[in-house]
């Protein structure tokens, strides 16, 4: 069997098939390989152009349109991450309290994985859209309501996401740096982290973010969670990420140090991720905000991904301000292209070399590994190293103890699901310069390999 990687899709298929085809022979691989070196052609897709440099490109998904299928299309095409816009909030997964309702969720994490996309989470613990029985707590018994919450669904979804808004929009605005008032708040200050230590337990393997609007450049709002983000750091509170929703119009346009503030936040060693994207405006004007968000993220090495708020603007929770990439009748805007654009323009490539250490002299490429494992699964993320020549292809063997079997695999494609896997890279990871490096995923059942992986090349 073999695995779709996630950023495959809407690529050239000739192409691409020939190089899967080349893995799958085995033996031919190699030459199949240098004879591919080369020919990329410029990405066609938002998901393949961001993940030419390490990054995913997201939208949010509403489970009532699944049947759409304009809107399915240009899901599947298009897109690497999937963020349930409303389905994996409290009021819709806890509706009463300790009876838990995954099914519309369900269905968004399912297409997302045949599709060979990712999930952020979206979200926890938030003062909106809590049903009516939580509304009606305080004090302790909130506090254990919210806890329990956190866990029982972090828990459901464990091993299936890529990053979770543990707690949204906790941060006031205006220029007082307070954390919101809300029941939450109320609860006590160390609510926050109370959330994202349980979020830890329940699901290891999931990043876990702090995600607000209005933070998207330097101010006082942005200062407070940047406060507490490096409290959490020096306090060993586990933090993985923070999400920048990006809501822009005339009235809260892009600010100029946008990319600047995604800097410091990526300086205190959290990934960033764009998690909310969406631009009101029309023409060359929305299309060049756009491609300046796009290029503040490309520049910030810590920036993982962009997620945009929606597919056509009839999609979005402000359709008025027409604030996405397509139209209401699935056509590509000005800003799609604008953004398709800046994708291939390039940027940091994502991990940067510069963090990676010289691999051992002579060998072609090393592969070191990591791994998180829970009873019954693990994640395993592999980081393959060029030695002194750059690499045209790659790849690496991969020994699975009896029992255990892969189940999905990213950034690389697999062939074989138990014993000796072989993971190849995928057309965008091809090429890895001398020294540096790039980093593939694969997910299981069973236990976590413990043996290192072995790994092969063709040079350039
Ligand atoms: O408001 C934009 C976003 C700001 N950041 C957090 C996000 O979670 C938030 O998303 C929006 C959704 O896009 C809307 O779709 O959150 C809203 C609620 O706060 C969502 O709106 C709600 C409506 O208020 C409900 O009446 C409706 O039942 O969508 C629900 C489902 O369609």
């Amino acid at each position: 069997m073999t695995f779709e990687p996630a950023r495959e899709r809407g690529r050239t298929p000739g192409r691409m098939r020939s190089a899967v085809l080349g893995v799958a022979a085995g033996a031919v691989a190699v030459s199949a390989f240098i004879a591919l070196s080369g020919t990329a052609d410029a990405a066609s897709t938002l998901g393949a152009s961001a993940g030419a440099s390490g990054r995913y490109f997201g939208t949010a998904v509403a489970a009532n349109k699944l049947s759409d299928a304009t809107y399915v299309g240009i899901l599947d095409r298009e897109f690497t991450m999937v963020t349930p816009e409303n389905e994996m909030k409290w009021d819709a997964t806890e509706p009463n309290q300790d009876s838990f309702s995954y099914a519309d969720a369900d269905r968004i994490v399912s297409h997302a994985t045949g599709i060979g996309a990712r999930v952020r989470g979206h979200a926890l613990a938030w003062h909106s859209q809590q049903p009516g029985w939580v509304q009606n707590l305080s004090g302790t018994a909130l506090r254990s309501a919210m806890l329990n919450h956190v866990t029982q669904v972090a828990t459901h979804y464990r091993g299936r996401i890529y990053a979770w808004d543990v707690v949204n929009e906790a941060f006031a605005d205006g220029g007082s740096g307070a954390r919101r008032d809300s029941n939450l708040q109320r609860t006590g200050n160390d609510w926050i982290e109370a959330a994202f230590r349980a979020a830890r337990a329940a699901d290891p393997t999931a990043k876990l973010c702090y995600n607000d609007y209005n933070t998207d450049g330097q101010n006082a709002k942005s200062n407070a969670v940047y406060a507490m983000v490096q409290d959490f750091k020096s306090r060993g509170v586990p933090i993985d990420c923070v999400g920048f929703q990006s809501h822009f119009n005339a009235q809260s346009p892009v600010p100029g140090d946008y990319q600047a503030n995604l800097q410091r936040f990526a300086n205190l060693g959290v990934e960033v991720q764009i998690t909310e994207l969406d631009i009101e405006g029309s023409g060359s004007t929305q299309a060049d905000a756009f491609a300046r968000v796009v290029q503040a993220c490309l520049h910030v090495t810590a920036c993982t991904g962009i997620t945009v708020w929606g597919i056509r603007d009839t999609d979005s929770w402000r359709a008025g301000g027409t604030p996405l990439l397509f139209d209401g009748n699935g056509g590509k805007k000005a800003a799609y292209t604008s953004v398709l654009n800046t994708l291939d323009g390039g940027g940091t490539s994502n991990p940067p070399s510069s963090s990676t250490p010289p691999p051992p002299s002579g060998a072609a490429c090393t592969a070191t590994f990591s791994t998180n494992a829970w009873s019954g699964g693990f994640v395993t993320t592999v980081k393959v190293t060029a030695g002194s020549s750059a690499l045209s292809s790659w790849s690496v063997g991969v020994t699975l103890p009896g029992g255990s079997a892969v189940t999905s695999a990213w950034n690389a494609q697999g062939t074989g699901t138990s014993g000796a896997v072989q993971f190849a890279n995928v057309s965008y990871n091809a090429r890895v310069a001398a020294g540096g490096s790039t980093e593939f995923g694969f997910q299981g059942t069973g236990s976590a390999p413990s043996a290192a992986p072995t790994c092969t090349v063709s040079l350039t």
